[in-house]
């Protein structure tokens, strides 16, 4: 089977020949060629030129075997037409200039026609696909509460006051941010899928901060807009957060067909409390690949072991790729899957 099917079979629940495999920031700080590219420009730099930016995105598929990949931008991106002034600081993360926390800068955020100007996302979207020779790209965007994080806080953030403040003393300012933002990602995501995108991930990486009652109010109502705009697009929509096994059952309710899982949580009882209706991607521990390689295959063939057999199964990390890790347990993890991981009813 060619690693084009594998990965939208399983995301659609349908037998494979082998677990799939694709890793979150698989384009990225780890790669000597990323490296050597950020020597001349910067990330952002990368991320708007579509050449660029499409070279980035097929060159770990090229080089891993991966069963897809993952257009190299920023969750920042979309928000930059929006009339958000960032950067991407290094060593930090994002970094806005005049954080958002009133009415008025919520106000200032506009919505925007993103065929008009996001141009170099579209193409970027269309140069990956064209190289990716049927390999599926997945596309993706920042959700409303994480965008929300960076935009409120100012750069990254341990404790997210500045955003729970709001979110809790001014309701209808939180609403009327996470309605904007809902819409630009919304926009964003329907750009990618008609340029070509085969799936979308939405990272809600951060909303693990809030427990579950102010999830359900103040965050899963917008998830859920975004998600029911994509019906009728008819690709894999994967919802994925950190540190949220206490929301899992809530984030399952958003129209996601996939979930993707952190390490924290067991894959095999996560589908038990869910169900087989939707798909799972996860989990290895992002830190094992830094493990001498008879660690890292241990624990991978521990999650492979966990969903032997199961239909609607994608192997991943449950976070991204960390900078220091070793190309090669890279390529061989990619190796391991496509070897061990047989059962997915083929
Ligand atoms: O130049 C650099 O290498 C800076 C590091 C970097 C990279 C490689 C940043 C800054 N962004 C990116 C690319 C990126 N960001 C991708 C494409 C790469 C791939 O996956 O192959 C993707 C999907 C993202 C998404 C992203 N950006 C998320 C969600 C995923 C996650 O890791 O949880 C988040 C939270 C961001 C914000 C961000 N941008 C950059 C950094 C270092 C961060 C995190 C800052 C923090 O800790 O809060």
């Amino acid at each position: 089977m060619p690693a084009s099917d594998r990965f939208l079979r399983a995301a659609r629940h349908e037998p494979t020949d082998r677990v799939p495999i694709w890793l979150m920031r698989q384009a990225g700080r780890y790669q000597p060629s990323y490296r050597e590219l950020r020597q001349r420009y910067g990330m952002l730099e990368i991320a708007l030129s579509p050449q660029l930016a499409a070279e980035v995105t097929v060159r770990p598929v090229h080089d891993y075997e991966l069963d897809a990949a993952i257009l190299f931008s920023d969750i920042m991106v979309p928000l930059g037409p929006a009339g958000v002034r960032y950067e991407i600081r290094e060593g930090v993360g994002p970094v806005v200039e005049a954080p958002i926390r009133t009415g008025a800068a919520v106000a200032a955020l506009s919505v925007y026609d993103a065929t008009v100007r996001e141009p170099e996302t579209a193409e970027a979207v269309e140069r990956a696909v064209a190289a990716l020779s049927g390999v599926p790209l997945i596309g993706f965007a920042g959700a409303p509460f994480t965008l929300a994080s960076y935009l409120v806080e100012g750069r990254p953030s341990r404790t997210y006051s500045e955003t729970k403040r709001l979110m809790w003393s001014r309701p209808s300012t939180w609403g009327a941010l996470m309605d904007v933002l809902s819409e630009i990602v919304l926009r964003h995501l329907v750009l990618q899928v008609k340029a070509g995108a085969a799936a979308v991930q939405l990272f809600d990486s951060w909303v693990g901060a809030l427990d579950r009652a102010d999830y359900e109010a103040s965050v899963l109502p917008y998830v859920r807009r975004i998600f029911q705009g994509l019906e009728s697009y008819e690709v894999p929509r994967i919802y994925f957060a950190v540190g949220s096994g206490h929301l899992t059952a809530a984030m399952a309710a958003s129209g996601a067909t996939v979930l993707g899982i952190d390490w924290r949580q067991d894959l095999p009882s996560v589908r038990r409390e869910l169900g087989p209706g939707l798909a799972l991607q996860g989990n290895l521990d992002p830190v094992a690949l830094l493990a001498p390689w008879a660690v890292t295959q241990e624990q991978a063939q521990a999650v492979l072991q966990g969903m032997a057999g199961e239909a609607g199964y994608i192997f991943n990390l449950g976070h991204g790729v960390l900078p220091d890790t070793q190309p090669d347990q890279v390529r061989r993890l990619v190796r391991l899957v496509h070897e061990t991981g047989l059962a997915a009813n083929g």
